[in-house]
């Protein structure tokens, strides 16, 4: 390891390097993204099938900011539908592939593909929202599973495939409301449960839900607003919490929550699209975590809704909230 490296270990940030990209590389990411969903037979595909419903929702996401959607969609959506109605579980519920159990995360994400791509009347809709319903615990808290492990992004999950469905009306939304509430830490931030540590993904989730439920206003923003802000590293990229590395999927939770809370104007906007831009591989497309590392779906869509937040290299407007382009959500927008 050099001794750049230990240095930016010790004091949890990292050098950008002088001959980092600039441009924003939008037909590489996008050869890239094509491959990924071309190559099955990658170790990558083969050791990723617990999350591909997600995996799907980043692909087809990250294709739409890049104007890519329809052409990829005609091309891949019979196979998708196909899928997706495979996922579907006798309870409601969706996998992340067909010999998988049911979770509300990839519920989720199979609902975001639906109206992406507009099949919604193709899944069980009444089965999905039976689902949902039977994941709110008394507290009104949401559990992932039939195991009923608790965390706020279940919350999350639940209010946005509901709203998704117009369905918000058939949970408990004042308890569940209480419940966000009771997760809000004296920082500012959220955590997955009542006293868990702020981290900068469940403030993602609980922004996300009060504005679902439309009661942003029963927090202190300005605080809140404070503690994203601080998580700003010097390099211009964004951690998840205090005295951790900066990482490019916070250019999404953290730059998000801002948007939602309306206070986008706290970051340094030149310094984290420098970030953000420096994680591209120029070579395979693509985004990693941090510059240098190797390029993957995941940071590939958050880095490019990012750069969408920051409204810079001509990418389809993303939704703050639910993390799809605005002309995907159409009439389901919560701000127009
Ligand atoms: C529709 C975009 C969308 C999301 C659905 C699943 C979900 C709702 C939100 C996830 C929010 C979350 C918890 C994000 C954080 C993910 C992440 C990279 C966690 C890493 O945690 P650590 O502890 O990393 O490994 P740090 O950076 O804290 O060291």
């Amino acid at each position: 390891m050099s001794l750049g490296a230990v240095l930016d270990m010790a004091r949890k940030d990292v050098t950008i390097p002088a001959n980092a990209t600039t441009q924003i590389l939008k037909e590489l990411h996008a050869d890239f993204i094509r491959k990924q969903e071309k190559d099955h037979a990658s170790l990558e595909y083969l050791t990723t099938e617990f999350l591909r419903m997600s995996g799907l929702y980043w692909c087809f996401t990250a294709m739409d900011l890049l104007g890519e959607l329809e052409a990829f969609a005609d091309a891949e959506e019979a196979e998708v539908v196909r899928t997706v109605r495979e996922c579907q579980k006798p309870c409601g519920g969706i996998a992340p592939a067909p010999n998988h159990e049911a979770h509300i995360l990839y519920t989720l994400s199979a609902v975001q593909i639906a109206v992406m791509l507009k099949f919604v009347d193709q899944l069980d809709v009444e089965g999905i929202v039976k689902y949902v319903k039977s994941r709110q615990n008394p507290d009104g808290s949401f559990g992932g599973d039939r195991y009923n492990e608790i965390d706020t992004r279940f919350s999350f999950c639940a209010l946005a495939i509901l709203h998704l469905l117009d369905r918000l009306y058939e949970v408990d939304t004042e308890s569940a409301t209480e419940y966000i509430l009771s997760c809000h830490n004296t920082d500012g931030g959220f955590g997955t449960r009542p006293g868990s540590e702020s981290h900068s993904g469940q403030v993602y989730c609980c922004l996300g839900s009060l504005a679902i439920l439309g009661r942003l206003e029963l927090i202190d923003q300005d605080r809140t607003g404070e503690w994203l802000a601080q998580r700003q590293c010097d390099s211009g990229g964004l951690n998840g919490r205090p005295d951790k590395l900066p990482d490019v999927c916070y250019s999404w939770w953290v730059l998000a929550s801002l948007a939602i809370l309306g206070q986008l104007e706290k970051i340094d906007k030149g310094a984290m699209i420098k970030f953000i831009t420096a994680c591209q591989d120029d070579e395979t497309g693509g985004f990693s975590d941090r510059p240098g590392d190797v390029a993957d779906p995941f940071h590939t869509v958050f880095g490019l809704a990012g750069l969408s937040l920051l409204e810079v290299g001509g990418l389809e407007p993303i939704d703050a909230v639910f993390c799809m382009t605005k002309k995907a959500l159409g009439e389901k927008l919560l701000y127009r």
